[in-house]
């Protein structure tokens, strides 16, 4: 089978296009009874037929945690699916540093940070720090750039006071919680104080996070948006490109 050329296409489970799908939701109902039952309504809603309730727990009174597999109507027009994706060409370690020097990059300046109250530091760690991710070694072992990693719950003030201090090139900030959208209030601060310093086309802006993708960051006025399963090879090969390409050193 010629995957390149499906067209219309639905989730694969036992046969080719068959729809299987698993989802898992809680529903707060008086009984379990009633809960099964509205389940499967509200599955049907969505399109799923020949449900099957694989699990249905009770982990707190009232609330019923359902995992239900079944069968999808809907397909997808993969000629219709266009996916918004950061450009640049995935380059090793070792390829990003030959890059980097054969354009004349020294040290590209970079700052990260975990923004607003958010504590959660372990994917920005994973992409900076020199132990790094997925066998790969973070930003801080590359030869061509000079990594300050300022942690948690910087407050986007405080993080543009130390781009000016450092003189920093690219910033690199991590959202995780999106709890009542905090992610976008913080990430759109950044931005209006950047922009107001006059520092934001001086700079290499990014974003990432476990519910960032390029097409948010792009719209929040950032230049790439990285989520789940980038490796620093990925940033780095974005960074030293974007720098190149679009002249950020002369600005
Ligand atoms: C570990 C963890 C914590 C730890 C964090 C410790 C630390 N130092 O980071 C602690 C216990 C402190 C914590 C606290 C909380 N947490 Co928490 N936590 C998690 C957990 C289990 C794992 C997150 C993680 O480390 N993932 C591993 C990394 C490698 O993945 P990643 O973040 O996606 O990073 C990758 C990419 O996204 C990307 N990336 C990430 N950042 C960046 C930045 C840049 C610049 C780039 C290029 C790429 C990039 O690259 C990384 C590698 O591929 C998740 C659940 C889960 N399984 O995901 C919940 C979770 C994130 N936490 C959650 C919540 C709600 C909280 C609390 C609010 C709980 C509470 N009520 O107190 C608090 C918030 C504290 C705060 N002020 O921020 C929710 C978030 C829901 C939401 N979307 O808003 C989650 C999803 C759990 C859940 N299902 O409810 N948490």
């Amino acid at each position: 089978m010629d995957i390149e050329k499906l067209r219309f296409v639905k989730p694969y489970g036992d046969t080719f296009n068959d729809g299987i799908v698993q989802l898992s939701f809680t529903l707060p109902a008086k009984d379990r009874y009633t809960a099964i039952e509205a389940a499967k309504v509200l599955v049907s809603k969505m399109g799923i037929r020949d449900a099957k309730v694989a699990t249905v727990e009770e982990p707190l009174e009232r609330f019923f945690f359902f995992v239900i597999y079944g069968s999808v109507v809907h397909e997808i027009d993969m000629e219709q699916i266009r996916p918004i994706v950061p450009e640049y060409v995935k380059m090793s370690k070792e390829e990003v540093e030959e890059y980097a020097a054969k354009n004349g990059i020294e040290k590209i300046v970079i700052v990260g940070a975990t923004i607003g109250t958010d504590s959660h530091t372990v994917g920005l760690d994973s992409i900076l720090n020199i132990k790094g991710f997925k066998g790969e070694k973070g930003l801080e072992a590359y030869k061509c750039f000079k990594v300050y990693n300022l942690g948690p719950q910087v407050m986007p003030s405080e993080l543009v006071k130390k781009v000016k201090e450092l003189k920093a090139q690219a910033i690199l900030v991590s959202q995780t919680i999106t709890q009542k959208n905090m992610h976008l209030k913080n990430l759109t601060e950044l931005v209006d104080l950047l922009e107001a310093e006059e520092l934001r086309e001086r700079v290499i802006l990014i974003c990432g996070g476990s519910r960032i993708d390029h097409k948010i960051a792009k719209e929040l006025g950032y230049d790439a948006g990285f989520g789940p399963n980038t490796t620093p090879s990925d940033v780095a090969s974005f960074i030293v490109q974007f720098y190149v390409k679009k002249g950020v050193r002369d600005k």
